[in-house]
């Protein structure tokens, strides 16, 4: 048996462009171009991306399985043209220098590559315009079934945003939602305006200094029934299917559901969510999981992205024609991807729980019927 809903991307950074197609989405969901569009411009750019946000214009094309406006059940596919494939174009450019903390070295090794080029163009996050595109329609799938996908970013570097507390965050919706509407306002995607001003600075610090930086962003899910995932099967489980599609993302170094690593310091009386008649929880440590299945509360994932490995003052590498030492590559690039990566986290969230919701309720009928 195939997995219900499957999503794959193929297509390089500065190739002619990015192919994405997701099967399993059932017929009915309504969908138009330019909320598609519309998701891609909050996907591309945020402070801290470099010149290639501002040449790419994401031109989408819906080549397969909508028709009138709506999903047919048919495999959706998407293309989206890279504009700067243009500027690339016989135009020879090399990487003999791995940069430490990009795929550039274990790629080499891995295919045998002694110029890296091929594993940066694939490695590079702009396949996740793809994945965004098919998170898409994982989200209008979910919103026929009263769910949304939503995040911000808590911190960037070592500027943390002054959030409300992590339980009041896990557990109420409608201060989820508010966060959500505070960060479409910041350049970062911060809810707090004055630590996206501290966070903006520390961005043109770190360009400055030919240095990255990384941080954390926060994904929640409102409106998810129980029921979703099961315990019964290490791959059945949700968490499971959340945290590998969250830890995919490009440059993601750690993934946390609930309260995470956090619940580790605390004893059981403190770190569980007791249960009222109702049944109903005052708290949702447990991020919206328990056994692997969702329980009725707010998913909720934080997720840490390292800083981006392409350097303008670049680290010890070496030379992989001669193997004698060097410093790393370095070109264009981004100097911290952070606000783009949370709207990436919705899309993979959307993605996890879109698979766990075709499981359970099929994908022949249009998602509100099937409930
Ligand atoms: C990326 C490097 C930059 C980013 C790119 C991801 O591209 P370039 O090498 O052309 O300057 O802009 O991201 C995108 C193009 C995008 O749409 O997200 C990398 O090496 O990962």
């Amino acid at each position: 048996m195939v997995e219900v809903l499957r999503f794959l991307t193929a297509g390089e950074s500065h190739g002619p462009g990015l192919t994405a197609i997701i099967e399993g989405v059932p017929p009915g969901v309504e969908v138009s171009l330019e909320e598609l569009a519309a998701e891609q411009a909050r996907r591309r750019w945020c402070y801290g991306r470099g010149g290639r946000a501002s040449i790419e214009r994401d031109e989408i094309e819906i080549t397969g399985g909508v028709r009138n406006g709506m999903t047919t059940g048919a495999p959706v596919s998407v293309w989206i043209p890279n504009r700067d494939y243009a500027n690339w174009q016989g135009v020879e450019r090399p990487l003999w220098a791995p940069r430490p903390g990009h795929a550039d070295l274990a790629g080499a090794l891995k295919y045998g590559f002694i110029d890296a080029r091929p594993v940066a163009e694939r490695a590079s996050a702009r396949e996740t315009a793809a994945r965004v595109a098919c998170g898409y329609f994982s989200k209008k799938l979910l919103a026929q079934g009263g769910i949304s996908v939503v995040s911000w970013v808590a911190s960037i570097g070592s500027v943390d945003a002054a959030l409300p507390p992590l339980e009041e965050r896990m557990k109420d919706v409608d201060l989820v939602r508010s966060l959500a509407v505070a960060a479409l306002d910041s350049p970062v995607r911060c809810p707090d305006p004055e630590a996206s001003q501290r966070m903006m600075r520390a961005i043109d610090d770190a360009r400055e200094a030919g240095d990255t930086l990384g941080g954390i962003f926060e994904v929640a899910a409102t409106g998810v029934p129980a029921g979703l995932g099961s315990y019964v099967h290490w791959d059945r489980r949700l968490d499971t299917a959340i945290s590998a599609a969250i830890m995919s993302i490009n440059g993601v170094k750690g993934v946390e559901i609930g309260e995470g690593f956090g619940l580790a310091k605390k004893s059981g009386r403190e770190a569980h969510d007791a249960i009222s008649p109702g049944p109903t929880r005052a708290s949702n440590r447990a991020g919206g999981i328990e056994g692997g299945t969702s329980n009725g509360e707010v998913i909720f994932v934080r997720a840490a992205e390292k800083p981006i490995p392409m350097l303008g003052t670049p680290l010890p590498s070496v030379d992989m024609r001669s193997g004698a030492g060097c410093t790393a590559h370095t070109e264009r690039s981004d100097v911290c991807s952070v606000g783009c990566a949370a709207v990436i986290g919705e899309s993979m969230l959307a993605l996890a729980i879109a698979g766990a919701w075709v499981e359970r309720y099929g994908h022949d009928r249009p998602a509100g019927l099937a409930r």
